[in-house]
């Protein structure tokens, strides 16, 4: 299926680059039936969001049994090859993890694989998903009440030695870029500092995360107030990307692309396609925004053309 639109692109045309994150661990398996859980299920969920157009897959693994979120590297491995023998698209591995691991069990995906990216968290903060409770009367796994009850309790830990640690292990060490969660203008400013400190090197790829309860919210005015900060903080040395948890996702992520910048879709953060209605695969949301992006007159970035403008190392060096 030909993914990257017409083969001669006006001049001058704009393309956007599609993350698509298959199934992060905010969301529960009973939460929908569509969320991937095992490696086959993440697997085929990552190589069908890059044959839709997704450049850059953002991968955390699970508990295949449970579909508890792991962060144990050899759950990564049970998926890795099948998306790097059947895509070209760009793995970035999560170093969030889930927000109330450990940074130690957090970083080991990373640390083992080696990936071309990795998120990273340029802040502590609440990170607040127990409101989902309300909304299901029964589970099909303990675990799952469990995990959301405890984010009213649990600070998502990224101290500025976190940061650092990151910074220096994932990403010096280890060769990885970032794609750099920034869920308040606050956390721009720390982001800036570091820019300016040498630790975090341009081009610095900026996720405007909205959305999330303890972030700043999926507002218009929120989002021209993150850009205006990032504007300031980080003057030309940045690219960002629009991810709006929840509802919000697509509208976000058309308003980031009209700002002229990159977005970010996936079942991680949004189980739905359209209000109350569950999206069926990631495929599906990433050919929702590609098609909104095509109708706005710009293109949709390769995985080559992604790891050019993020100055990436290449799917050859890294060890999976
Ligand atoms: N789920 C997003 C709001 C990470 O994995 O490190 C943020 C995220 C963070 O994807
Ligand atoms: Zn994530």
């Amino acid at each position: 299926m030909k993914v990257n639109g017409p083969s001669n692109p006006p001049a001058g045309r704009r393309n956007v680059i599609i993350t698509c994150a298959v199934t992060g661990s905010i969301h529960t398996p009973t939460m929908s039936p569509h969320l991937p859980v095992t490696a086959e299920e993440i697997a085929e969920a990552s190589i069908g969001a890059a044959e839709a157009g997704a450049a850059i897959i953002h991968l955390h693994a699970r508990d295949p049994e449970t579909g508890a979120p792991s962060a144990d590297p050899d759950h990564f491995r049970a998926f890795l090859p099948a998306i790097a023998q059947k895509t070209d698209a760009v793995v970035n591995i999560s170093t969030g993890g889930s927000s109330v691991m450990s940074l130690e069990t957090r970083l080991a995906p990373a640390r083992a694989l080696k990936p071309e990216m990795c998120s990273l968290n340029m802040g502590s903060m609440n990170f607040g998903t127990f409101p989902m409770l309300d909304k299901y009367a029964s589970w099909k796994h303990n675990w799952e009440p469990a995990l959301l009850e405890a984010t009213r309790r649990t600070v998502f830990q990224n101290t500025f030695e976190d940061i650092e640690t990151i910074l220096e292990d994932v990403g010096d060490r280890g060769g990885a870029r970032f794609e750099f969660e920034c869920y308040d203008v606050g956390q721009i400013e720390t982001l800036g500092f570091y820019l300016k400190r040498g630790l975090v090197k341009p081009p610095v790829y900026v996720q405007f995360v909205l959305g999330v309860l303890g972030g700043a919210g999926a507002h218009p005015d929120t989002l021209v107030h993150m850009k205006a900060t990032a504007d300031r903080v980080l003057g030309d040395a940045y690219d960002f990307s629009v991810l709006a948890a929840g509802g919000k996702q697509i509208s976000m992520a058309t308003m980031g692309a009209i700002m002229g910048g990159n977005v970010r879709v996936g079942l991680e953060d949004n189980l739905t396609i359209a209000p109350g209605e569950l999206a069926k695969s990631n495929a599906e949301q990433v050919g929702k925004i590609r098609r909104i992006i095509e109708e706005l007159g710009l293109g949709v970035a390769t995985p080559a053309e992604a790891r050019q403008r993020l100055a990436l190392k290449g799917a050859h060096a890294v060890e999976f």
